[in-house]
């Protein structure tokens, strides 16, 4: 059997790791596409032990010759897009950029498999953001979309193109609509990373205590490892269509603060309310959480709530790992890297 060959465009991301190590396990040639001046460098590749195993090319979603040249010579099987600029709160002070990566970045992509290699089948990353505050409890495929960042509009710009191409000139894409993921190899700028490396310096005593700014926005929290899985079971269905990917259980900012507090052994008390709300430790008296204003957002997702019934049904896709067992590998890893 011919072997399968993969382009994973952001390899040098959270995503990226976790699902070249996932296709690697398929058996498939895994190609990285990795942007010339990345910041990143391939860590995460070298802590997941695969760095050899990979082939990285240049890749750069602001360059459409670099993207044609690629796709043109490579003619992938999958082509799975994670490149992004990911932070919703970066996209406020960079708002063309945001929409020149995400969202051109995607048809850029598009055009070049439809004129050179278009048996080539796309994964999108799509994003609940795209939701915004929507109105309903639970969101599903079904739920209207209200983007409210610049980085949502950029996404749901991308989703739309991805829609477009499949229905007007029959290319198999598809997004994965996918809540929020975290692992140990999540980037430091996300909250529940921030959170945990931060707990964890407070605990050793290299720093005083964590700053946050809003608190009781809701997430829905998964795992990364357990969501690659779906963005490549949606590749392999017969027909391509957009999935929810969620965990279906949603915590605020504040009840994951509390969580990852206790497995280091903090107790924590809040008091006050608004910018001043803190946390105290009940054993030792110290300030560990305040509130600071330059970490809220112009504009807040306050709630999201995923429905993945679709995924578990046509996929066969349910996430493994709950929020508890999610924060205690992170919090290990932590440790292991501090101490
Ligand atoms: P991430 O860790 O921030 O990785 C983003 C990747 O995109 C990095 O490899 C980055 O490279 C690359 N990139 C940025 N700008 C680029 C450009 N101009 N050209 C080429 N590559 C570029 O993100 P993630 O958490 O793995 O998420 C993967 C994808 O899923 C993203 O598209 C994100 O928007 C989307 N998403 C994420 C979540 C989540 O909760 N994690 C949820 C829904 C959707 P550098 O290392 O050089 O910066
Ligand atoms: O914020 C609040 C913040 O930056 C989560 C990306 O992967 O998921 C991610 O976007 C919540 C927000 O993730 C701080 O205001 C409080 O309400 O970890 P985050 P996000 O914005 O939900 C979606 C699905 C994606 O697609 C994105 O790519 O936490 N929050 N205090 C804070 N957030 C941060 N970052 N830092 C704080 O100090």
């Amino acid at each position: 059997m011919v072997k399968k060959k993969a382009l994973i465009t952001g390899i040098s991301g959270q995503d990226g790791a976790y699902l070249a190590k996932f296709l690697l396990s398929k058996g498939y040639e895994v190609v990285g596409g990795e942007r010339q001046n990345s910041s990143g460098s391939l860590w995460r590749l070298k802590k997941l032990n695969i760095v050899n195993k990979i082939r990285v090319v240049p890749f750069e979603l602001l360059e459409e010759n670099n993207i044609i040249d690629v796709i043109r010579s490579e003619k992938f099987t999958e082509i799975y897009n994670l490149a992004a600029q990911s932070f919703v709160g970066n996209s406020y002070g960079s708002p063309v950029f945001t929409s020149n990566v995400n969202a051109l970045g995607v048809t850029r992509i598009l055009e070049a498999v439809r004129h050179f290699s278009k048996r080539t089948k796309i994964y999108q990353a799509s994003t609940s953001e795209m939701y915004g505050n929507a109105k309903s409890k639970q969101q599903n495929e079904l739920t209207n979309f209200h983007p409210i960042s610049p980085y949502a509009i950029s996404k749901l710009y991308s989703h739309w193109m991805i829609n477009l191409y499949r229905e007007a000139y029959d290319i198999f894409c598809c997004s994965g609509i996918l809540f929020n993921h975290e692992s140990p190899l999540r980037g430091k700028e996300f909250v529940t990373k921030k959170i945990i490396a931060n707990l964890a310096r407070v605990k050793v005593g290299s720093l005083s205590c964590l700053e946050l700014g809003n608190i009781y926005s809701k997430r829905d929290w998964g795992y990364s490892e357990d969501y690659v899985e779906a963005m490549w079971l949606m590749l392999q269905q017969k027909n391509p269509e957009d999935f929810v990917i969620s965990s279906g259980k949603t915590f605020t900012v504040k009840e994951f603060v509390n969580k990852a507090a206790r497995f280091y052994g903090f107790n924590l008390i809040w008091k006050g309310s608004g910018i001043n709300e803190k946390a105290i430790d009940k054993k030792t008296k110290k300030t560990i959480v305040k509130i600071s204003k330059k970490y809220f957002r112009p504009t807040e997702v306050n709630f999201l709530y995923g429905n993945s019934n679709k995924a578990k049904k046509i996929l066969k896709w349910t996430p493994k790992t709950d929020i508890n067992t999610l924060i205690k590998k992170m919090c290990d890893y932590e440790l292991k890297s501090i101490l």
